[in-house]
């Protein structure tokens, strides 16, 4: 396992590429995904890469080249794996094999979580996005117009459109030179951050009207069982957002999102303002993220969940340590 600051050190001999982030792909996975295949595309005509994930959501189709994503693994084994956006192999399972198939392995993140892994990798767990750190392995140049849209997508997604506490100057940086390329800047944080359907609307209506605040106002909570996303017709995919708007209600420092994925279990989404480290809650359940968003899959009903959920957010609040 080595470190690279630049991607050309794992490209060498390389002829063939698969590209990978992690399950229900979010905008810095896809956009990061996309990045990369795009400067592979534009820069080594030698080289044939192929995008796996798992889906592309509707909202990002308007990034070149998501149409020739696949969303299964086939038989070919590759020169170069790339995961990106990944904190371990658990995150990209559906594509396992092309991982172990693979010549060699490169893993480009931002979780903290992430221990390292393949062959070749850089993490900067500073960083506002994987896309973020992507560009830094970049030759700037190098960059076309699709991959800056790409790349910009990301950096939008993941920082809530540079609002959230991960955004740095040089994010903004980051995010000045891709202007520079031309990007459409207003379409994309409309149409693939802010833009919503008539049933997310709803939904997101249902999830506030039904949310609750507990431990002294200091925690929001909100739970969606299978039947009531079964009412409304919709799915996991549209309730994005849900937890964040929950988390700027005033007074707040912790907001939960949980939606049933089984009988007697979450998925947990969870996001803090200033004090509570969320990735840690969700690490000790299994699950990981980041200081202020993160999320853990867990069982039992929904109060047993959420008491599991304030036990450790109240000892956080009081300063107490963890046992
Ligand atoms: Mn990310």
């Amino acid at each position: 396992m080595r470190n690279i600051t630049r991607l050309t050190e794992c490209l060498k001999g390389v002829r063939t590429v698969a590209i990978t982030g992690h399950v229900r792909p979010d905008g810095d996975c896809i956009g990061a995904c996309m990045a990369l295949w795009h400067y592979l595309r534009d820069n080594y005509p030698e080289i044939e890469a192929q995008v796996f994930l798992e889906s592309v959501p509707e909202r990002f189709a308007y990034l070149p080249g998501t149409e020739q994503v696949a969303c299964q693994p086939d038989g070919r084994s590759f020169d170069l794996f790339a995961a990106l956006d990944c904190s371990d192999t658990e995150r990209f399972a559906p594509f396992m094999r092309h991982y172990e198939t693979a010549g060699k392995r490169l893993c480009v993140d931002h979780h903290v979580s992430n221990r390292g892994l393949g062959d070749f990798y850089w993490i900067e767990p500073e960083a506002s996005s994987c896309c973020e750190v992507l560009f830094g392995l970049m030759e700037p140049e190098k960059i076309g117009l699709s991959a800056a849209q790409a790349l910009y997508t990301g950096i939008v997604h993941d920082t809530g459109v540079f609002q959230y506490s991960n955004t740095t100057p040089k994010t903004l940086r980051t995010a000045a030179f891709l202007l520079e390329k031309g990007v459409d800047f207003a379409a994309i944080i409309e149409d693939s951050f802010f833009q919503k359907t008539y049933l997310q609307n709803q939904i997101l209506g249902r999830a506030l009207m039904e949310s609750m605040l507990i431990c002294d106002h200091k925690v929001i909570v909100s739970a969606l069982r299978q039947k009531d996303m079964e009412f409304y017709g919709v799915g996991p995919e549209d309730l994005e957002g849900i937890v964040s708007q929950l988390r700027l209600t005033r007074g707040v420092e912790v907001a939960i999102f949980l939606y049933e994925t089984a009988i007697a279990q979450f998925k947990v989404s969870m996001r803090s303002k200033e004090v509570v480290d969320v990735s840690k809650i969700a690490v000790y359940y299994g699950g990981g993220g980041h200081k202020r968003a993160a999320g853990c899959t867990m069982q039992g009903m929904v109060h047993d969940v959420v008491n599991n959920l304030t036990l450790h957010i109240s000892r956080q609040l009081e300063g107490r340590p963890e046992d």
